[in-house]
C-alpha cells in the first residue's frame, strides 16, 4: 500500500512555488497547477471514507463561478455536508509536500495518528463540471483513489448539488434516513415529484427564464424539465452551451448577475419576465426580472431567504405547529441591511450572521428547528432538525385546513435539498412559493427595500495580508486599515462596507451599502482605494 500511494503522488508532482489552500470551497486555482491536488484529494478522501469505516465520501470537480480557465475540487462528507474542517487541514497539508515519500509517510502517520484502520473499505462518489480541464483532473483524482485501493463511482457530469444528494442517498440507503434513489433519475423523480405535491394544484403566473451560465446546469436542467408538467411551469433555457467550455460564466450566470447587477446582455427577456441565473455548477440561484420602464431588478439570496422564510412561517402556523418549531434565518455580512431588518422586525425572525462559506452558515442553521440560510450571492438552503422532521412527520392534523398545510410543507421537505445550497430545488421551490401566493416578481419585490449597494474586487499583490473578524465584517490586518475604513463609512447615510479577502479567487471583495446609490457607489470605491493602497507591496 505505501508504495502504491508513493507511486500514485510520485505521478503528479506538485507546481514550483504555489502554496495550495483548502479555502472558502476547496482547492480553487487555475486548472494547470492542480494535478497534484488532485490526486492527493483522491488520498484524502480514501483515508476520510476508511475513518468512517467505509461510509461514502464525494469528491466534486469544478470551479463553479470561477472563470472558465480555473478548476477545483471539493470535498463531501457522507451526510452530503462540506469537508469537516480538520480534514481540510489535512488536506491542505497533503497538497503541499514536495514528495511521493512524503505524501505516504503523511497518509500513514495520519492514519496511526487518527486511529484509523488501514485495511477498512473506502469509498468515494465523483463527478465534474463540463470545464476543458475536468477530463484530465479526473483522470488526476482516480491514480489516487486507486493509489489508496478505494472503491470508487464515477457519475460523470453533474450539478455540485447532485453530488451531493448522491452521497447523502448512499450513506442512508436502508435506514429511517433514507433520503432518496442513489442515481441521477433518483434525483430528478425527486425534485419533480416534490415540486408537483407541493403545489398542490396551483400553476406559476408565466414562464421562467434560466440563464444556465454555460454550465452543467443546462443539461440538468432539461433533464429535470421532463419531470415538470409543462401546464405547471413553464421553463425556458437560456445560455446551455456546454460544448463551448470557454464561454462558461462569461458574460452570464448568477454571479454576472449579483456583481454587475443587471441581466446577461444576451438575455431577450421582455418587461416583467420572470428570470433566474444559475451559476457554473448549479449550486446559486439569483432571481431578476426589468419593469415595464424597462428597470432592472435584483431578487438576489437575501430575499430567497426572506420569502422562503415567511412562507414557511405561514405553513406551519395553518397547520397548527407555530409553538413547535423556531425558525431561524442565517445570513453572512453581504446580506443587505434592509433584509436583516425585514427578517427581525417583520418577520419577527432570529437573524444569525457567520462568516461567508456555506459550510459556515450550514453549521449555524443546524443548530436551528428550521434554519433558512443564504448566501446574498445565490448560495444557500434550508434545514430541517431531526426533531423538527419526525414531527413534522408524525404530525395528525385536526381540520381539513391543518391538513392541506400539511402536505405542502410535507413536499417542500422534500424539495428543499437538505443536504447543501441547489440552485435547481432552490428555484422551484421559490415557483411554489410564487404560485401559491399567487405572486408576480413585483409583490416578492415589494416586501422590502433594499438598500443600493455595490461589491467591488480588488487586485492586491497578497491578499493572504488581509485578515478579518467579527464574521468578516472587521479587518485586524493590515493594522490601520479598518480605522480608514470607518472614517470613510461614518460620513455616510446608512453606511456600512467591509472589506475581506476571497477564498476562491485571487482578489479581496470589497461590499458597500448606503442610503442611494450615489452614495454607496462612492463609498466603495473609496474603501477599495483603501484596500488597493495598503495591498501593494513596493
Ligand atoms: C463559494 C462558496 C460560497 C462563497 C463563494 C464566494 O461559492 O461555496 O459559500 O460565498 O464561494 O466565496 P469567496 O468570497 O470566499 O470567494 P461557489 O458557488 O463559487 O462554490
Amino acid at each position: 500500500m505505501a508504495d502504491a500511494i508513493a507511486a500514485a503522488a510520485a505521478k503528479h508532482p506538485p507546481a514550483e512555488k504555489v502554496k495550495y489552500q483548502y479555502g472558502t470551497a476547496g482547492f480553487r486555482m487555475k486548472a494547470d497547477i492542480l494535478d497534484s491536488v488532485m490526486t492527493r484529494c483522491g488520498l484524502i478522501a480514501a483515508l476520510r471514507s476508511r475513518s468512517l469505516k467505509g461510509r461514502w465520501i464525494g469528491v466534486m470537480i469544478t470551479a463553479s463561478h470561477n472563470p472558465p480557465e480555473d478548476n477545483g475540487v471539493k470535498l463531501v462528507e457522507p451526510m452530503g455536508n462540506m469537508l469537516a474542517e480538520d480534514w481540510e487541514k489535512l488536506s491542505t497539508q497533503m497538497a503541499n509536500l514536495q514528495t511521493p515519500e512524503e505524501v505516504s509517510k503523511f497518509y500513514h502517520e495520519t492514519a496511526t495518528r487518527l486511529k484509523i484502520d488501514r485495511t477498512a473499505p473506502a469509498r468515494v462518489v465523483i463527478a465534474r463540471d463540463t470545464r476543458a480541464s475536468g477530463a484530465r483532473l479526473l483522470a488526476c483524482t482516480l491514480e489516487g483513489l486507486k493509489g489508496a485501493g478505494a472503491e470508487y463511482k464515477d457519475f460523470g457530469f453533474l450539478t455540485t448539488p447532485q453530488l451531493h444528494y448522491l452521497v447523502r442517498c448512499f450513506n442512508t440507503e436502508g435506514t429511517h434516513q433514507e433520503y432518496g434513489k442513489p442515481t441521477e433519475v433518483g434525483y430528478y423523480e425527486k425534485m419533480g415529484n416534490a415540486f408537483q405535491r407541493a403545489l398542490k394544484g396551483k400553476e406559476a403566473a408565466g414562464s421562467l427564464t434560466v440563464d444556465c451560465a454555460n454550465g452543467v446546469g443546462g443539461p440538468k436542467l432539461t433533464q429535470l424539465i421532463k419531470y415538470i408538467p409543462k401546464e405547471a411551469l413553464e421553463i425556458i433555457v437560456v445560455n446551455d452551451n456546454v460544448i463551448k467550455p470557454e464561454s462558461l460564466n462569461v458574460d452570464c450566470g448568477a454571479d454576472y448577475v449579483k456583481t454587475n447587477q443587471r441581466a446577461p446582455p444576451s438575455s431577450k427577456a421582455g418587461p416583467n419576465d420572470r428570470c433566474c441565473s444559475l451559476d457554473g455548477d448549479a449550486d446559486r440561484v439569483m432571481y431578476y426580472f426589468k419593469d415595464a420602464n424597462n428597470v432592472f431588478h435584483l431578487l438576489d439570496g437575501d430575499r430567497i431567504a426572506t420569502l422562503a422564510a415567511s412562507f414557511l412561517g405561514d405553513l406551519v402556523r395553518q397547520c397548527g405547529l407555530a409553538d413547535s418549531f423556531k425558525i431561524g434565518v442565517v445570513q453572512t455580512a453581504y446580506a443587505n441591511g434592509a433584509s436583516t431588518q425585514y427578517v427581525e422586525r417583520d418577520l419577527g425572525l432570529q437573524v444569525v450572521c457567520t462568516n461567508t462559506g456555506v459550510k459556515y452558515l450550514h453549521h449555524a442553521a443546524e443548530k436551528m428547528d428550521i434554519g433558512v440560510y443564504f448566501e446574498a450571492n445565490g448560495h444557500g438552503t434550508i434545514i430541517f432538525s431531526e426533531a423538527t422532521l419526525d414531527k413534522i412527520a408524525e404530525y395528525e392534523p385536526r381540520n381539513p385546513g391543518q391538513a392541506q398545510a400539511l402536505e405542502v410543507l410535507r413536499a417542500c421537505v422534500e424539495l428543499i435539498n437538505q443536504a447543501v445550497g441547489d440552485a435547481l430545488s432552490d428555484m422551484l421551490l421559490v415557483e411554489v412559493i410564487l404560485a401559491h401566493k399567487q405572486w408576480s416578481c413585483n409583490e416578492w419585490l415589494a416586501t422590502y427595500t433594499d438598500l443600493p449597494n455595490r461589491l467591488l474586487k480588488v487586485k492586491v499583490t497578497d491578499r493572504g495580508l488581509f485578515q478579518a473578524t467579527d464574521a468578516e465584517r472587521k479587518l485586524v490586518k493590515p493594522e490601520g486599515v479598518q480605522a480608514r475604513i470607518d472614517d470613510v463609512v461614518k460620513k455616510v447615510r446608512q453606511g456600512r462596507s467591509f472589506a475581506r479577502a476571497s477564498g476562491t479567487e485571487d482578489a479581496v471583495r470589497v461590499y458597500a451599502e448606503a442610503a442611494t446609490r450615489a452614495e454607496a457607489d462612492d463609498l466603495a470605491n473609496k474603501v477599495a482605494k483603501i484596500v488597493e493602497t495598503a495591498g501593494t507591496l513596493p
